[in-house]
């Protein structure tokens, strides 16, 4: 395929979650999340891992700025913790919190860093989990809504991009159908019902931003995962069928459509999941879809699917112990499956590494939404080697140029990209693979507990992105 420019506005940025960076889990009159008390409960993370002070970004926020600075950084995205600045989710503010977040958006803003601010990456105040199980509840609407209008009012003056939810299908996923996240729980209805709450959610917030006139863009950020059919027979070309119905679509038609797919909405009333949906609902939900400026993405992956007979394969559960190969199939009976794709390489955690497939997903975006994209994660975990006082991380190099190069490639395919996350900035915690799943460019040592950084040689390598606008990743650049 041709190439084509990015843009010279590109957003060349990195991102991090403030529970997996921040620290300081109750320092300061923060209140607590829902993952600060499920990573007490024993066996819900890699080897009782937890965030409590992760990579205490809280007290280190300025010598990782000066990493983003050396690094010529266009954008930073980060999220804010709920309880940081409501310890009970509403109500009473902590000035602390707001303190610190402020201090990080000057710090970004005077090294020419544009903050991308994430409203919600996972860390619901836990007090809002007991009152009413949090995102289970409509109740949880007009607190969410008004948490927003706090953050737009005290930060809408500096900030321009917001992301409203991160990855809201991974969240209810694995909360409500693999009981993997808070708070453990697993019934089909229950989580597609809670999806469509937060595609209510991301709608209501949306709305208050433009009339409100905040100034700058906002959206929210989808975990996609597009799919190849394991072969050209109809029953795997079904299985796709499906499993786009029920999945991708289901997913990203609630935010940027307004709607619901036919075929999934016809599966899950046969088997009783399909959640209520009323009228008033989906006029909320186009109204949202129309005024989101722009889809997120998080792309990581892609998947193959292949026909699941009525007695197949259930879902399993992840690879979180980096064991190349120990995923198991996975798949909803009748339906789909997910199988081994033999046309790709695989991550230690058994993530398929398909730049191809992110150009595909890209087009099939522009086709189905016409909404500009932000890429919002783009990245891969390996276990890093310390060496020689660095760490020497070609493999992420290659997987950062291939998939960038995927970006370019769908633009010159008329994809209207904004800009590209790596993930992660600096290692980070990783949810349930603790700290060895590293994914940053810049390396924490967490072994020691000093959390000393060292730039890993991805560093120095998407320095030279940013400088040259993406062209070194093109055919025949570095
Ligand atoms: C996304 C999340 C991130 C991050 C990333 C890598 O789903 O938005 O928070 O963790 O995936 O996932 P993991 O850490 O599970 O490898």
């Amino acid at each position: 395929m041709n190439s084509a420019q990015f843009s010279p506005h590109f957003l060349w940025g990195s991102a991090s979650a403030a529970y997996q960076v921040e620290g300081a889990y109750q320092e300061d009159g923060k209140g607590l999340s829902i993952w600060d008390n499920w990573v007490r409960i024993p066996g819900k993370t890699y080897r009782g891992t937890n965030g409590d002070i992760a990579t205490d970004h809280y007290h280190r926020y300025k010598e990782d700025v000066g990493y983003m600075k050396e690094m010529g950084l266009k954008a930073y995205r980060f999220s804010i913790s709920w309880p940081r600045i409501l310890p009970q989710g509403r109500g009473i503010v902590n000035p602390a919190g707001i303190r610190f977040y402020q201090n990080l958006i000057d710090e970004l803003i005077a090294n020419d860093i544009e903050p991308v601010v994430t409203l919600y990456h996972w860390d619901l105040p836990q007090a809002l989990q007991d009152k009413y199980g949090g995102w289970e509840s409509r109740k949880i609407l007009p607190d969410f809504v008004n948490y927003a209008k706090l953050c737009f009012d005290t930060f809408g003056h500096r900030v321009k991009y917001w992301v409203v939810l991160n990855e809201p299908n991974i969240f209810t996923q694995l909360g409500y159908l693999l009981a993997l996240h808070p708070p453990g729980k697993s019934d089909l209805k229950t989580f597609l019902t809670t999806y469509h709450t937060t595609a209510l959610a991301h709608a209501q917030v949306v709305k208050l931003f433009k009339e409100g006139q905040y100034p700058g863009y906002i959206g929210s950020s989808i975990a996609y995962t597009p799919a190849h059919a394991a072969s050209t027979e109809d029953q795997d070309q079904q299985a796709l069928e499906n499993y786009y119905a029920t999945n991708c679509w289901w997913l990203l038609d609630a935010y940027y459509k307004g709607s619901y797919p036919d075929l999934g909405q016809a599966y899950f009333k046969k088997v009783g999941a399909m959640p209520a949906v009323s009228e008033e609902d989906l006029q909320t939900l186009r109204q949202g879809a129309v005024l989101s400026d722009f889809i997120g993405i998080n792309y990581y992956q892609t998947a193959m699917v292949a026909h699941n007979p009525p007695h197949g394969v259930g879902l399993s559960g992840l690879n979180t112990t980096g064991e190349k190969g120990s995923q198991k199939e996975s798949g909803v009976p009748g339906l789909y499956k997910t199988v081994f794709n033999p046309n790709v390489d695989y991550t230690d955690w058994d993530w398929s590494i398909d730049p191809q497939g992110f150009t595909m997903g890209l087009i099939q975006l522009q086709q189905r939404y016409n909404k500009p994209v932000f890429i919002s994660e783009n990245g891969l975990g390996a276990f890093d080697k310390l060496e020689d006082g660095t760490i020497h991380d070609e493999y992420r190099i290659d997987y950062l140029r291939r998939h960038i190069r995927a970006c370019n490639e769908a633009i010159a395919a008329g994809v209207d990209l904004w800009g590209y996350c790596t993930w992660s900035f600096t290692d980070v915690f990783s949810w349930l693979n603790g700290f060895r799943k590293r994914y940053g460019l810049v390396h924490i040592d967490f072994e020691s507990g000093s959390l000393n950084r060292t730039k890993k040689d991805s560093f120095a390598w998407y320095k030279r992105v940013i400088e040259t606008n993406g062209t070194n990743c093109l055919q025949g650049g570095e």
